[in-house]
């Protein structure tokens, strides 16, 4: 793996990546294999001279204690005083004494004979000169060093280069299709020129007070969150004046070296993801340096007992925690569960392994864990290896590890069956266990707590009947009808939760309780934050069926957008969805730019606009073209366009 010399760029030049293996953890191995060649030759006189001391006792009990796994000869021995066996220590009597003894004997020789050996062979390399000495560990180092070597080169289920298809048009030719695609992008720029005036660099925008803002998944660092995500809903959109200036802001200000603790699990879906697509989508290898460079900093967060990462991880020190919130110290499904599509692509474009290999220890991990009712639970301690409290969820905690499962296997063109298998097992157990219909015949999906299934749909839920649609093909005893049906019901049902209220906009959550049906009953669950799930439905709703219910759907949903949450300075969330006098959040979220913006502009425009069997969108609507991973190594992919 070569290191690639980087040009300067706008005048500063950025430090070169190594994105081969790194060299330092070979130095550190190397270097302490002559303290360990030492240690062991003391090790092997001090356990001869042992066992020799040992061996030559006079046999004083017929009772020897072993315990050196030798279970076939020897008998478990139960602890009379406590009845509880003690396996691994074993005891010698009874009828067969005899033969035990001669068995004794063979391994007491074997044993004595192994460490005559090693004993011969140790004086023999003292006998040996400092020269000869030191030559024989150099070649030592040299084997490690080769065979470090080699395991990295390993190759990893593979990519050729991706076609990218569609990444221009999608003109409707449809004079009203075209003025609605219009408008989505007028409210794109009214977004994107309210934060380059008032938040530029800042993560995020107050689009009342015209500053800037941040919340704690960003860290404490300026880090422009909003330039990167909406980076390829600019490209696709066609302005590209304003994607220059965004990528000069990233060329310039865009730093990692920074004392800042963020969120693995958002900065890897809005920044990995939204550089990647970025660098796909317009071929400027700077998205792609950045995306690595980030990446390195968030490797840290792995080095947790059991592989699986840290919620956060500060970028400059590489400490990770976990958020104090979650069950008993644990790490929350839904995040590291949702890396995957963006680790296989930083391997395939690098020829690292690392982050393959990151993200698929996790998966092989959750595949051997049990689980109850065949369900995930949302909270995994990464210290123990042990899920918390029993609580599965569709929406928030839980949504984007099962829809990574699915673009796992679509991402990989469908060759990921191992992705595939996951998937259809934990969809079958969530609809067994999760979905129900309510009275009014709305298909709803609860959220399971402890063995109850409460009757709560979150806002982020209504992303799976998007999911739903984009696995009915390649479902299990070709079940597409059914989960094509299902998806649709869900958009129905989260139709109803937005139709349901006084702004025709979506509460974060609703109950289906008696005669209560999709509608938010306490006061902290009514408030629309400009999300994007319900809209995303629609879309995929809208590129399998053409059913026009759905671009109607999504234009209800527009012009509630541009009624209740425009501002002067952009848009903001609202706090209360049932009341006609809307109080505004004062948050531009960084994913109306990402997400929301952006399916509705796809909404509107024709299929060929990132066809989907050529694109798979991250959780954050950042597209990431299918990799053709049976066909080669992941080998460094020299020129992606
Ligand atoms: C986005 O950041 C992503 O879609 C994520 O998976 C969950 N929620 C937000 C938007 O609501």
């Amino acid at each position: 793996m070569t290191t690639p010399a980087l040009l300067p760029l706008s005048g500063r030049r950025i430090p070169p990546l190594n994105l081969g293996p790194p060299s330092f953890p070979h130095h550190r191995a190397t270097l302490r294999l002559s303290e360990k060649f030492i240690l062991l030759l003391i090790l092997s006189a001090f356990i001869t001279l042992c066992f020799g001391a040992f061996f030559f006792l006079p046999d004083s009990s017929k009772h020897k204690r072993f315990d050196l796994g030798l279970e076939d000869v020897l008998i478990p021995h139960v602890d009379a005083g406590k009845g509880a066996k003690n396996p691994g220590v074993f005891l010698i009597h009874g009828p067969d004494e005899h033969r035990h003894r001669e068995e004794e004997e063979r391994l007491r020789n074997k044993i004595r004979a192994d460490h005559e050996k090693a004993l011969e062979e140790a004086k023999e390399k003292l006998k040996k000169s400092r020269e000869e000495i030191q030559a024989e560990i150099q070649t030592e180092k040299n084997k490690v060093v080769q065979e470090m070597k080699t395991k990295e080169k390993k190759p990893v289920p593979a990519a050729p280069i991706p076609n990218l298809i569609g990444t221009h048009g999608g003109d409707p030719e449809d004079n009203d299709l075209r003025e609605k695609r219009e408008k989505i992008k007028e409210m794109m720029k009214h977004a994107w020129d309210n934060y380059r005036i008032y938040g530029w660099g800042h993560n995020e925008l107050r689009p009342i007070a015209r500053k800037g803002h941040s919340t704690n998944i960003f860290g404490s660092s300026q880090m422009g969150a909003t330039i990167v995500d909406a980076l390829d809903t600019l490209y696709i959109m066609g302005l590209h004046d304003e994607f220059r200036d965004g990528q000069k802001w990233i060329e310039n200000n865009l730093d990692f070296s920074v004392n800042s603790e963020v969120s693995v699990f958002e900065v890897n879906i809005r920044f990995i993801g939204g550089l990647l697509a970025a660098y796909y989508l317009s071929g400027e290898e700077i998205f792609k340096i950045k995306a690595v460079q980030l990446a390195e900093k968030l490797l840290p967060a792995f080095n947790t007992p059991t592989g699986i990462p840290w919620a956060m991880v500060n970028l400059k020190s590489g400490v990770g925690r976990n958020w104090g919130w979650a069950s008993a110290g644990s790490s929350i499904l839904a995040e590291f569960g949702t890396l995957h599509m963006e680790f296989v692509h930083l391997s395939y474009l690098t020829g690292n392994p690392v982050y393959y290999k990151k993200v698929m220890h996790i998966r092989k991990l959750l595949q051997k864990m049990d689980r109850p009712n065949g369900l995930y639970p949302n909270y995994l301690n990464p210290r123990t290896g042990r899920w918390g409290q029993y609580h599965t969820s569709v929406g928030g905690l839980g949504d984007s590890f099962y829809e990574y499962l699915l673009k796992a296997w679509l991402m990989s063109d469908k060759t990921d069956h191992e992705a595939r298998k996951m998937y259809d097992d934990a969809i079958e157990a969530i609809e067994k266990h999760l979905i129900r219909k309510s009275r009014g015949g709305l298909t709803f999906i609860g959220e399971w707590k402890n063995g109850h299934l409460e009757k709560k749909m979150g806002h982020l839920a209504c992303f799976a009947g998007g999911m739903f649609v984009l696995g009915a093909d390649g479902s299990r005893m070709d079940q597409a009808g059914h989960y094509l049906e299902l998806g649709a019901e869900i958009a129905r049902t989260c139709h109803e939760s937005y139709d349901r209220t006084a702004l025709k906009l979506g509460p974060e959550s609703f109950k289906f309780d008696g005669a209560v049906e999709a509608v938010a009953v306490r006061q902290a669950e009514k408030y629309y934050i400009l999300r994007p799930e319900v809209i995303e439905t629609y879309w995929y709703l809208w590129r399998f069926t053409h059913d026009p219910r759905y671009r109607e759907w999504g234009w209800e949903a527009a012009l509630a957008i541009e009624k209740y949450c425009r501002v002067n300075g952009g848009f903001s969330g609202v706090k209360d969805v049932y009341s006609s006098t809307p109080m505004h959040d004062d948050v531009q979220q960084s994913f109306f730019l990402a997400e929301t913006l952006k399916y509705l502009y796809l909404l509107f425009s024709s299929d060929d606009l990132l066809p989907l069997d050529h694109w798979v969108f991250n959780t954050e609507a950042h597209p990431l073209p299918v990799l053709h991973l049976a066909n080669t190594t992941l080998s460094r992919n020299p020129a992606v366009r």
